[in-house]
């Protein structure tokens, strides 16, 4: 469940976060195929609960299935379908975030005013009724008998089953260990599979034991070898919160997929702030405290959709603008992991929901981050090479993609100016972090490698430089 199943220069995913299947669609075929993206991590496909409060609808019904009927705020079941056919058409996958552990909020029901479906399922979740026809399941198929309340926050420390067994914030627990319910998520990840979907991020894995999870894959057909190839696993990433101090650790799920490494966005940040120092990012990989494990275990990101709405962010987010750039451009150029960029909405509010028109209109605004999308490209080019010549000073660190590329972070508040081996062919290469090759002509700083892949140049302070084959003036 490790392989992303994405195209050998394809090699980071985008979350679309709450983008609408038609949107999706179109960005595959104008956009992600262009620019090394392999993936998209759409938001849960499957009906939710509807919560209308002052004329808005919290991103997070999404994260309270009422039904596995494909009918969400994003779309219709032949509109999802239709985005699948035309993503796997140019090449790029659809992983789909899917909420297996839980149903509605307790006591939520569908006949309650401002309340109601995405689609056309009726649900009662209140306490002990706990019905949902259109799966279906009823109050047996959840954990009440073994925990009825909710995960207190002593649990994640010292209490596995509790974290497992109760509630999430209040959200109705599916028992897993039950054989109608291991039969009913089954049959929803099996029908996504038979729909052309290259895998899943689970939400919420950590609050399921792994060996349910376990039973519920090993049953999974294999992905559509027209599309895969014969005998190709789906991917499956499992969204696991361990930082160190958890009663339940992130090895536990490494034999079923990769997991979600929520320690790298922080390594990057607190160097980024100088918490740290950039000079220590080079050692960010296996082996690197807690939770580091190899590059097939893991999928890295600077930001998700939960830790970027947290009051104080231990993360880099868009609203630290540079900084933001800063950090997703270390993580493009690093070796590290399969990478997942982030591109959501802007919000004041915790809560606040998407804006109506799903995906930004592109018509008026540019709201794509150059600099992600030129370093995205860096990351397919350089795919398979190693990071060499590394350089680190204070705040500083450099190093080449094996013949390939050359990235270069100085987080220290004077420009940093040195010669560097690049490893790469003589040449003029254009600088991809602040400028780009259009046609012949660059529109930032032009870098000049000599016969032996030596090159002198300055890197501003607090900025980066990336170049690679692809930037090469001329061709490579
Ligand atoms: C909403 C309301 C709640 C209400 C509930 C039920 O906000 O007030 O009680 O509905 O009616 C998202 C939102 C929630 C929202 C939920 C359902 O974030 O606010 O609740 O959707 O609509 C833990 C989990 C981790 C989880 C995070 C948020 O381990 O799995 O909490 N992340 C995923 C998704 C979320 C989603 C859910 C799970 C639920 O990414 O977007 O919630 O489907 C320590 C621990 C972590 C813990 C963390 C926060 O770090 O180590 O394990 O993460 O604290 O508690």
């Amino acid at each position: 469940f490790d392989d992303c199943n994405t195209l050998f220069d394809r090699q980071t995913m985008v979350h679309l976060f709450e983008w609408k299947w038609e949107d999706v669609a179109k960005e595959c075929e104008d956009f992600l195929q262009y620019n090394g993206y392999g993936a998209v991590q759409v938001s849960p496909p499957n009906e939710h609960i509807m919560i209308y409060t002052n004329n808005d609808v919290p991103w997070w019904v999404r994260y309270q299935p009422v039904s596995y009927r494909l009918i969400s705020r994003s779309g219709t079941e032949s509109q999802f379908q239709n985005m699948v056919d035309r993503c796997n058409k140019v090449g790029v996958r659809i992983i789909v975030d899917s909420v297996l552990n839980h149903m509605v909020g307790v006591g939520q029901k569908s006949d309650d005013p401002g309340r109601g479906s995405s689609g056309t399922a009726s649900f009662d979740g209140r306490d002990g009724i706990e019905s949902f026809p259109a799966v279906p399941y009823s109050s047996t198929d959840f954990h009440d008998p073994v925990c009825h309340g909710d995960i207190q926050d002593s649990d994640y420390h010292n209490n596995a089953n509790n974290v497992r067994n109760c509630r999430l914030s209040g959200l109705l627990d599916l028992n897993h260990s039950s054989t109608h319910v291991r039969n009913m998520v089954t049959s929803y990840l099996t029908s996504l599979i038979n729909m052309g979907v290259g895998g899943f991020r689970l939400d919420a894995s950590k609050h399921m034991f792994p060996n349910d999870l376990q039973y519920v894959l090993e049953r999974l057909p294999n992905l559509k070898a027209d599309i895969f190839g014969a005998n190709q696993k789906p991917f499956v990433v499992h969204e696991v919160i361990d930082r160190g101090g958890e009663a339940i650790k992130v090895n536990e799920y490494i034999s079923i997929g990769r997991y979600t490494n929520f320690n790298f966005g922080a390594a990057v940040a607190s160097a980024i702030w100088k918490e740290s120092d950039v000079a220590g990012l080079s050692t960010l990989g296996p082996g690197f405290g807690y939770g580091n494990l190899d590059d097939h275990d893991i999928l890295n990101f600077i930001d998700n959709h939960d830790n970027q709405r947290d009051d104080h962010p231990y993360v880099l987010t868009y609203k630290n603008g540079d900084e933001y750039r800063m950090g997703n451009a270390y993580m493009l150029a690093w070796t590290y992991g399969y990478t997942r960029v982030m591109s959501s909405f802007d919000f004041k509010l915790h809560d606040q929901g998407p804006p109506n028109q799903g995906a930004p209109n592109y018509a008026c605004v540019n709201t794509r981050w150059p600099t992600i999308r030129q370093m995205v490209q860096f990351r397919a080019v350089c795919q398979g090479r190693a990071a060499t010549e590394i350089v680190t000073e204070s705040n500083r660190i450099a190093f080449a993609r094996e013949q390939n590329g050359f990235f270069a972070m100085n987080n220290a508040d004077s420009d940093w100016k040195r010669q560097f081996d690049t490893t790469l062919p003589s040449g003029s290469y254009c600088d991809q972090y602040d400028g780009e090759l259009q046609g012949s002509m660059c529109t930032g700083q032009t870098i000049t490698v000599d016969n032996n892949g030596k090159a002198s140049f300055r890197i501003p302070a607090r900025g980066c430089i990336a170049f690679s084959v692809i930037s090469r003036i001329g061709g490579r």
